[in-house]
């Protein structure tokens, strides 16, 4: 728990008061100042190499930001999850999903009993389970082997292994095509299994609760899809669906064998499972050695999260960083930019992790915060946005810091591509940070009045995260590497990362909403006159 509010901390004070000192400084002046910033302001770390020399920080700012660390009590709040205690304080639960990828035989204690012989053997079913469909042992009803895999799941139940199979591509097995439904729009569906056949389909039922409105709803839509393609035999169910929950008791009640169900345990969040056995379409795509080295990838991460020396460390470091851009420069978003095409969803699946994490207003004890919390993420893959949106990066009036992502070796290297690839994210950080100048533009022979829309103000802060090659292994150390980032600034800001009860009150009123659409038409309405409005409008089309 906090000891005291954020801003009366001395680091925090003293960092409002150098910032105000050096908000004027720009970033050209930094490099000039000190020829060796480039390769001073670095990490180089696990396999991973961060260059953030290109942040509005100097020294000073370092060393306030990491005084800052010490008086928030990142490293007694570190040292509290790894121990298994409860700091997800408003559900009362612990927060392990670092024992996700604990190594076999270690022990991280949760209520007494240690949970990591439990991991693993949820690994193994997993893994087992796995073989056999790669291999075609595993028949549908009907004989024939799974050549389709669909997951159906929402949220955390989702995103992570949508992002998870996309960027893993190259290592998943192209004999099984794989679809993920999430939405409760039926064309979701609909759509993800118009050209499947039912006797060589697997779904996949993820759901922690198993309990959520749109996966049930599109569970219950797939197995009348699959008993219908099926002739109606109901024990169709048992070969061609299997789900991933903590709740057994629905799970049965579904009609699932829980001999095909695959556990995990409250003390992990929905958005932090996709190493648990929610990722059971990504070991299914890339097998389960794959699997593996994704949690040992995930495992490096915590290892240096835990014991490196926070100027050492990528996440805190990462984390600090995001919080002077934040709280002290005023950024409101942050842009995550990956310059490899199989990173295509990670921005969307660092929406949730960052944005439903620490998207709070009140603090642990229920205090209103009187800082900022999470800024807005979002991003798309390059080079891609450089057509489109990065004209407000780099000419607009916000201050938008970037998260470049790229990897030295391409996984398919065809032609000049990757040289081609790579040049444009150095140039766009290099582009951002210095910009050019209106001098400079004009010793170019710009028409004076072009001059000012031609001029790029730079002093754009940006971090180039590079490794050598997209594996398994260093997806799984980005994803810890973002999760630690959240913990750290979470921490920093006093508020609990671990729930959402931010999601609750648009699902309670649609529960009221929806016997409401599909009731008569003259039925009382108790709304507001704009949604009592909407809704005898939409009467309308469904009324038979
Ligand atoms: C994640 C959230 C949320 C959750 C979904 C799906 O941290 O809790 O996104 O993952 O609402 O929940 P179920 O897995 O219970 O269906």
């Amino acid at each position: 728990m906090p000891t005291s509010p954020l801003t009366s901390l001395p680091a925090w004070k003293a960092l409002q008061a150098h910032c105000e000192q050096t908000r004027s400084v720009h970033l050209r002046e930094l490099f000039q100042q000190d020829a060796a910033r480039g390769e001073r302001l670095t990490l180089d770390a696990i396999g991973i190499y961060l260059d953030y020399s290109k942040n509005r920080v100097g020294d000073e700012t370092l060393r306030l930001l990491g005084q800052l660390a010490e008086q928030a009590g990142l490293r007694q709040r570190i040292d509290a999850m790894f121990a298994g205690e409860k700091i997800n304080v408003t559900e009362k639960r612990a927060v392990l999903h670092v024992a996700l990828r604990a190594a076999r035989g270690s022990s991280i204690v949760v209520d007494g009993e240690n949970v990591v012989p439990q991991v693993h053997s949820v690994l193994d079913k997993m893994a087992g389970f796995c073989n056999r469909i790669r291999s075609g042992d595993w028949k549908g009803h009907t004989g024939k082997p799974i050549r389709n895999v669909v997951n159906i799941g929402i949220g955390g139940s989702d995103l992570g292994p949508v992002m998870a199979y996309e960027a893993l591509k190259h290592y998943s097995t192209r004999a099984i095509a794989f679809r993920f439904v999430s939405n409760i729009d039926g064309t979701d569906f609909a759509e993800a299994v118009h050209d499947l056949r039912p006797d060589e389909t697997l779904f996949i039922v993820a759901s922690k609760t198993f309990t959520t409105l749109e996966t049930m709803t599109n569970a219950h839509t797939a197995r009348d899809w699959l008993l219908a393609g099926l002739g109606g035999d109901a024990s169709a169910t048992a070969k061609h669906f299997v789900a991933l929950s903590t709740n057994a008791k629905e799970v049965a009640g579904f009609g699932i064998d829980t001999m095909n169900m695959f556990g995990f345990w409250d003390w992990v969040g929905g958005r932090y499972s996709m190493d648990a056995a929610i990722g059971l379409s990504t070991m299914l795509a890339i097998g389960p050695e794959n699997f593996q080295a994704m949690l040992a990838g995930f495992r490096a991460m915590d290892q240096h999260f835990r014991t490196a020396p926070f100027d050492e460390n990528l996440p805190v470091l990462l984390g600090l960083l995001g919080i002077w851009n934040s709280n002290f420069l005023g950024a409101e978003t942050v842009a995550v930019l990956p310059y490899d095409q199989y990173l295509k969803r990670f921005p969307a699946y660092l929406q949730q992790l960052t944005m439903e994490s620490n998207g709070k207003r009140v603090t642990l004890d229920g205090k209103p915060v009187d800082y900022q919390t999470n800024p807005i993420y979002w991003g798309e893959p390059g080079t891609n946005g450089q057509h489109s949106f990065y004209q407000l990066i780099h000419q607009g009036t916000r201050l938008i810091p970037c998260d470049f992502i790229a990897f030295h070796q391409s996984l398919n290297p065809v032609g000049r591509h990757h040289a081609m690839l790579m040049a444009n994210v150095f140039a766009q950080a290099e582009a951002l940070a210095f910009g050019k100048t209106a001098n400079e533009v004009e010793t170019e022979g710009t028409a004076d009045s072009l001059v000012p829309h031609r001029v790029f103000p730079g002093n754009r802060p940006s971090n180039m995260i590079l490794a050598e090659k997209l594996t398994p292994e260093i997806l799984g150390k980005l994803v810890a590497l973002y999760e630690h980032i959240v913990f750290t600034q979470g921490t920093i800001w006093q508020v609990n990362s671990f729930d959402q009860w931010g999601v609750e009150l648009g699902k309670v009123l649609a529960q009221r909403i929806i016997p409401e659409l599909e009731s008569a038409k003259d039925s009382i309405l108790g709304h507001d006159s704009s949604t009592n409005r909407l809704i005898v409008r939409q009467r309308t089309h469904l009324a038979p």
